[in-house]
């Protein structure tokens, strides 16, 4: 019986700050209702999906942004994204800022996204491993990338589950330019990974990279995919967002690092393709088949 899981990329346009999490909801119910109709199984959304990309300012007293983040996941403002998720019967991936407090009272802040399958069940939530940008305030950039002021890295690293009749895995923006991203999972025999990102097209530290955004968006993906034999389903936040021109470009990538389906827009868009599982095998069991032919034992960590 084959394995096909019919996955949609769905791709936001800007979040602005002025933009409510009602409003935001509304459009994911919109691109929701439209891979519903297409009969997916599954449907992704961005990074940070739920409000605009906030650590593109520095506040001072990091409290000020507190806002920005969830306590809980559902809530107030998602329950009728996932009340419609589990009455189409499709599973859902979300990317957002979680705020927890330890028992001692500590504020702890992540960046996360969390996966729910076909019944409503939640599968996993990932927190990002790796956090890019910088840990303070550099007023000379023409916008902030504070991400290592607003976020904790991961403790827990890659992890892999059993969803959607195979094993699916998730990352996180920045994660998917790190080769270990994808390996850790392969190591995990994942057939499907999960990554939304939110990508400015400039690049304050070397802007001679900022033509080159799309071609290592598609470079890193690709390679991540065909080094692990898995399906890789990228989906940007894209777009014009208070000022900032970001990548969109959402993908679905084959096993093979072929491209199946990709956007052609900056906005709100379905990207969707029929992932059949079985595909991966293709890939896991000859060239990329880690027991036979892997080195682990004269690699250098
Ligand atoms: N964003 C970026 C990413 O890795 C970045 C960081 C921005 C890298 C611009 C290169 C250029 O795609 C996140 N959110 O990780």
């Amino acid at each position: 019986m084959s394995r096909v899981v019919t996955v949609a990329a769905a791709q936001l346009g800007p979040v602005q700050r002025t933009d409510s999490r009602a409003d935001v909801v509304e459009r994911m119910l919109v691109l929701l209702r439209a891979a519903a109709a297409r009969s997916c199984d599954l449907v992704v959304f961005p990074e940070l999906a739920l409000t605009t990309f906030f650590p593109r300012w520095y506040v001072d007293d990091i409290a000020a942004a507190d806002h920005f983040y969830e306590r809980a996941m559902p809530n107030d403002a998602t329950a009728p994204l996932f009340a419609e998720a589990r009455r189409c019967r499709i599973g859902l991936a979300l990317g957002y800022a979680l705020f927890g407090t330890d028992p001692d009272g500590t504020a702890r802040r992540w960046n996360v996204q969390t996966l729910w399958d076909r019944d409503g069940r939640e599968v996993a939530t990932f927190k990002k491993v790796h956090i890019p940008g910088h840990e303070s305030n550099e007023p000379d950039r023409p916008f902030q990338h504070l991400e290592r002021y607003y976020f904790e890295p991961s403790p827990d690293g890659f992890g892999v589950w059993d969803a959607f009749g195979g094993r699916v895995g998730m990352m996180i923006c920045n994660d998917r330019r790190w080769p270990e991203s994808y390996r850790s999972m392969g190591l995990q025999g994942v057939e499907l990974i999960l990554c939304g990102y939110n990508t400015p097209l400039h690049y304050a530290p070397d802007p001679s990279q900022d033509p080159l955004q799309g071609f290592h968006n598609q470079l890193v993906m690709s390679a991540g995919a065909y080094q692990n034999g898995t399906f890789v389903v990228g989906v940007a936040k894209g777009g014009v967002e208070e000022g900032v021109d970001s990548l969109a470009e959402s993908t679905i990538f084959a096993p093979s690092g072929e491209v199946l389906a990709t956007a052609t827009t900056a906005g709100d868009e379905l990207v969707v393709a029929d992932c059949d599982l079985d595909w991966c095998a293709r890939y896991k069991d000859t060239l990329f088949d880690f027991e036979r032919y892997r080195r682990p034992d004269v690699y250098r960590t």
